[in-house]
């Protein structure tokens, strides 16, 4: 397989070519594309030196099999044709083509099959938030459906790319050294705070990325599951916690949900609040599973259960589901060499 990565820069483009290293993928050779500026940069893969090239309006896709992008959502879609023409399969991790009817949107835990049909060649990775919760939410899912889940995120810096944790760093560096704070990533200053806020507030009173959960998870799970969702930023490097209360058609008890989540592939549960083991997002940054933890009844309501996760954002949250969903078409035979 030859394989590109689009935006190789970017922390997620850098998390590509790690989680393609550590996993072995089978690729023959990699190429990096960029904008003007990081082309010409060079990055090392499995001991060679590869140099980033522009990306262009040109033939370069030409033998590509598997385009691995996350550039933005204008360059996706200005790019995508250019990509796919030749019939490279675009995987793609920006926002530009999640909710298009012919664009499979896909977390290989729950809707893996979603990858057989690709009418324009494109598949697209969920938000990172949506991908650990709707991995949780499988779980669940297999023993009762889910009719209703409100969710309060707790979300790293990570989410906003390489400059959302150069800012979080910089502020703990100024904060030392008795300087005012620099805030140009986020709404307000991160450290020592949290703030409700993530992407754009819509006209419904939420923002763009709480109607991510809202639209994604449906579209992920085939479910006409309701999903409320309050976003908020934490001064935390890159790991995404989320704290869920799910709603099942009948009620379902915290024995038998921890034992769907220790059968299913991806998740690992850590629930011993005796020795006050749950998950936290320091400790798990770099980790492929999300975590399952604190999980109980809910008290409001006698088929609701409430519990708690946390994933790396950069990694499952994306460059690894990505690379996971190459994978399974790899090994279903539906993408040849
Ligand atoms: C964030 N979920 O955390 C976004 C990134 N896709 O900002």
């Amino acid at each position: 397989m030859k394989v590109a990565v689009v935006g190789a820069s970017g922390a997620v483009g850098q998390e590509f070519l790690k989680v393609l290293e550590e996993r072995n993928f089978p690729l023959s050779e990699l190429v990096l594309f960029g904008s003007a500026r990081s082309a010409g940069k060079v990055y090392a893969f499995k001991g060679e030196n590869i140099t980033v090239k522009e990306l262009k309006h040109n033939d370069d896709f030409k033998d590509v099999d598997i385009a691995l992008t996350s550039a933005g959502g204008g360059i996706s879609k200005e790019y995508a044709d250019t990509i796919t023409r030749y019939g490279a399969i675009m995987i793609d991790n920006s926002s530009a083509f999640r909710m298009d009817d012919d664009v499979p949107l896909v977390v290989p835990e729950v809707n893996p099959n979603d990858c057989k049909n690709i009418p324009r060649n494109i598949i697209a990775n969920p938000n990172c938030t949506t991908i650990q919760m709707v991995v949780a939410l499988k779980a669940l899912e297999n023993i009762s459906h889910i009719k209703r889940v409100h969710i309060s995120s707790y979300q790293s810096a990570s989410g906003a790319g390489a400059m959302g944790m150069a800012e979080l760093e910089k502020q703990v560096k100024e904060f030392a050294e008795n300087k005012d704070l620099t805030v140009e990533k986020f709404a307000h200053q991160l450290l020592f705070n949290v703030i409700p806020h993530v992407d754009v507030f819509t006209d419904n009173g939420y923002t763009k990325e709480e109607m991510k959960m809202y639209n994604e998870t449906k579209k992920i799970m085939h479910s006409d599951v309701e999903v409320s969702a309050t976003c908020v930023r934490v001064p935390v490097m890159r790991a995404h916690s989320e704290a869920i209360w799910a709603e099942t058609d009948r009620e379902v008890t915290p024995e038998e949900f921890r034992a769907e989540c220790e059968k299913m592939k991806g998740i690992t549960v850590v629930d011993n609040p005796d020795e006050n083991e749950y998950p936290m997002p320091f400790n798990l940054a770099g980790e492929d599973d999300v975590f399952v933890g604190r999980i109980r009844k809910d008290l409001s309501n006698p088929n609701g259960i409430s519990f708690w996760c946390v994933s790396d954002q950069i990694k499952k949250g994306a460059a690894l589901n990505a690379v996971q969903i190459a994978e399974y078409m790899i090994a279903e035979g539906l993408i040849q060499r």
